[in-house]
């Protein structure tokens, strides 16, 4: 996809709506913690920029990208959130376990988008190499967390 053309960091934060007030939930994968940890980190700082309070946003963390769909399932039904966050890094091996995991998380996270009134934000890396994911999760290409925290603000008060 084309991230080359843009920065994932980059928002003009006078055209996102103020965060003050709106609850966010966010999950975060373990699985290459030390990109799901940029990309948090990423969402968080945005959230706040824009407003959101720390006491507004409440962080899980899953085993697995996998597992970020009933993560944020629950989420949804145990807290009274306006959107939740997906965080998860899956990077290519050499055998089709990266398709599986990550045709499943993008369904998942598709089907509960669907399926309840709560934004679920897709922040999930699906990289060749390490190398891309790391230029996605606050290195060159910025930070994929940042996209979706200014997209979960955009979701949360959708219509209002
Ligand atoms: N989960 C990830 O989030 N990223 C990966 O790269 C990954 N790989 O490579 O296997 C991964 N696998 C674990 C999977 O998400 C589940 O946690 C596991 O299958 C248990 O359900």
């Amino acid at each position: 996809m084309a991230t080359v053309n843009k920065n994932l960091s980059s928002y003009d934060k006078a055209t996102i709506p103020n965060a003050n007030g709106l609850r966010f939930g966010i999950v975060v994968s373990e699985w290459n913690s030390e990109i799901t940890e940029g990309l948090f980190s990423g969402a968080f700082n945005a959230l706040i920029d824009c407003g959101a309070q720390e006491s507004d946003i409440i962080r899980w963390n899953v085993p697995g990208s996998f597992e970020l769909t009933f993560g944020s399932k629950k989420m949804i039904n145990m807290h009274k959130v306006d959107a939740v966050i997906a965080i998860g890094s899956v990077i290519q091996g050499e055998t089709k376990h990266f398709d599986f995991v990550c045709d499943a998380t993008a369904q998942g996270i598709k089907d509960l988008n669907i399926t309840t009134n709560v934004p679920v934000i897709f922040c999930v890396l699906t990289d060749n190499n390490m190398q891309q994911a790391i230029e996605r999760s606050g290195g060159k290409h910025g930070n994929k967390g940042t996209e979706a925290a200014i997209a979960a603000i955009k979701m949360a008060v959708l219509g209002n």
